[in-house]
């Protein structure tokens, strides 16, 4: 019990006393004696109410930890390769404190180029990684690739050159070039023969 209860407490019983002194007095209980006593009765049972300790202030809640800002990105960002191979580009799903992220949706969709309609989707893995691989139809061209991942919006976009075989690397496909071990990025064919570069039997100082 605390000063302020004990004090009221005290008080009580001064005047429960007095009260009962008043009353057994020779003289007649007159209605301020009655009072009196009431009074002290009313103090003695409100002395007992205890007073509810003041609540100590706490440490400061501390402030939610802020969210983490997380990203994707796919890699490789640039490639090229002849048509008809495959190609495997990974999305990896990171968050500001640098650690990949396991379990999060990616889908990804080549969104046009010579391969345009392709689309995979899947979870990352413990690494925070998920790899993708899709085959060349055959054609030249740039695929665009895009990836978003669930929480990390959309991924930058990467790109894949698909090329012709060009074993001289003159620039003109083996099957358009009429030279194609010797680069002849002219095509000349001074006779018109079909045949260019080295291989044209047309007048030497048209030879390559
Ligand atoms: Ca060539
Ligand atoms: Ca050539």
């Amino acid at each position: 019990m605390n000063t302020q209860s004990d004090t009221r407490t005290s008080i009580s019983w001064f005047l429960v006393l007095g009260s009962w002194f008043f009353a057994n007095h020779k003289r007649p209980i007159t209605s301020t004696k009655w009072l009196l006593l009431t009074l002290a009765v009313v103090l003695l049972f409100g002395a007992g109410s205890p007073v509810p300790p003041a609540t100590e202030a706490g440490p400061p809640a501390e402030a939610p930890a802020p969210a983490l800002a997380c990203f994707c990105m796919i890699t490789p960002l640039m490639a090229t390769n002849l048509v008809g191979t495959s190609h495997t580009v990974t999305v990896t799903y990171t968050c500001d404190d640098g650690e990949g992220v396991s379990g999060r949706p990616v889908t990804l969709n080549i969104t046009s180029g010579p391969n345009a309609g392709f689309a995979g989707e899947g979870d990352t893995n413990a690494s925070g990684q998920i790899s993708f691989t899709y085959t060349s139809n055959g054609q030249a061209g740039t695929d665009i690739i895009e990836a978003t991942a669930q929480g990390a919006g959309s991924c930058s976009s990467a790109t894949k050159t698909w090329q012709l075989p060009d074993r001289d690397g003159d620039g003109v496909p083996d099957a358009n070039d009429n030279c194609p071990d010797t680069p002849n990025p002219d095509q000349r064919d001074t006779d018109g023969d079909g045949v260019g570069g080295a291989h044209d039997t047309g007048g030497h100082h048209e030879r390559r």
